[in-house]
């Protein structure tokens, strides 16, 4: 046997093959269910047990001489499959251009990252709702101009539908819901009943952000606004807050960063005061953490709401909000790359 095997591996090393016929014909010869090595792999039953050991490492042998060279064989005569008349299948694909992502997500995705990194987690919540979660337990009075059909699009009255205004009612529920600690941003899309404009549309985007424990502090707002600033606008943006008026915080303000355009010298993005108006903050309302079974007497909390669309105006010099919702290429593909 050891002699039919030496003869075996001499013929398979000088095995002439010249085309893909000559290649499979090989195949079946040597490594077939009922090829040359198979029959010896049988007849290696029978063998006496003391030779066992030699022969089976012969046996072995070839069969792997046997592989690498039909490998080999495949290997050459593939070519032959992959041109079919004047086309080299071989050749790389044209490739196909990639979508890019939106401005309005890649900001979101920034926001998230940056506050994530202050512990604060993504809640989401429905985009139609209830007078209780966008209005009531945010103390709006039930006269207050917003509740009006002017400014929210409603569903139903009675008991009132409609579609969020803004976010917060997302940070209703999550008070409702869970204990503090609470430390959370909600991004989502919110809808006003306005006439479209440069500076206005019934679609847009905001992120919200809510941080409830006890001790919390207009410094410890002041401080996380600041940091998120820097990380978003750049390390030398300044900020400043200014006092306003919020029925959901108190007290409220309305924050500002330098002008990253003139540096706060005064342009025509900041109309010459240096700075821009980002989002609007406060410390929640005690009424607010009462309404949302939160005990205002332990508990203290920061909020703050930014529209996303007024961010990514501000970092893409962007000076029309209806270009974000016509997805003109031209204006989407300069995102590419950006996520
Ligand atoms: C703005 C102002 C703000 C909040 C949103 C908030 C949410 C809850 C409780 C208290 Cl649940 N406050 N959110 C607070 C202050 C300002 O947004 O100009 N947004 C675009």
């Amino acid at each position: 046997m050891i002699d039919r095997i030496k003869q075996l591996a001499e013929e398979i090393k000088t095995y002439k093959a010249s085309s893909k016929d000559d290649s499979e014909a090989f195949r079946l010869k040597y490594l077939s269910k009922r090829g040359i090595i198979s029959q010896l792999f049988n007849e290696f039953k029978l063998v006496p047990p003391d030779q066992k050991k030699a022969i089976g490492k012969q046996l072995n042998e070839i069969k792997i001489l046997a592989t690498n060279k039909l490998s080999e064989l495949e290997i050459k005569f593939h070519v032959e499959d992959t041109i079919i008349g004047e086309y080299d299948l071989t050749l790389p694909g044209e490739s196909i251009p990639l979508g890019s992502r939106h401005p309005v997500s890649i900001i979101r995705n920034e926001i998230i990252e940056i506050f994530s990194r202050l512990g604060f987690t993504v809640s989401e919540g429905p985009e139609i709702e209830d007078d209780w979660h966008n209005f009531s337990a945010l103390n709006f009075p039930k006269d207050h101009p917003a509740r009006d059909m002017q400014d929210t699009l409603f569903i139903q009255k009675n008991p009132d539908i409609l579609l969020r205004t803004h976010t917060s009612p997302v940070q209703v529920r999550v008070m409702e819901n869970q204990k503090p600690p609470i430390r959370t941003i909600s991004p989502g899309r919110v809808f006003r009943n306005e006439a479209i404009s440069a500076r206005a549309h019934c679609i847009f985007h905001q992120v919200e952000g809510l941080y409830i424990n006890e001790g919390v502090s207009f410094a410890h707002m002041k401080q996380a606004l600041y940091f998120f600033t820097r990380e978003m606008f750049g390390h030398n943006t300044k900020i400043r807050l200014r006092p306003s008026f919020f029925p959901f915080t108190e007290p409220s303000a309305e924050m500002d960063i330098s002008c990253s355009i003139c540096n706060g010298k005064g342009c025509n993005v900041c109309k010459h005061t240096g700075w821009l108006e980002i989002m609007g903050c406060g410390m929640v309302d005690p009424n607010v953490l009462e309404f949302c079974g939160i005990d205002p007497v332990k508990y203290t909390g920061y909020a703050f709401g930014m529209g996303i669309e007024r961010v990514a105006m501000l970092k893409y010099q962007i000076n029309d909000l209806r270009i974000y919702f016509e997805n003109d290429k031209r204006f989407l593909d300069q995102f590419t790359g950006l996520y």
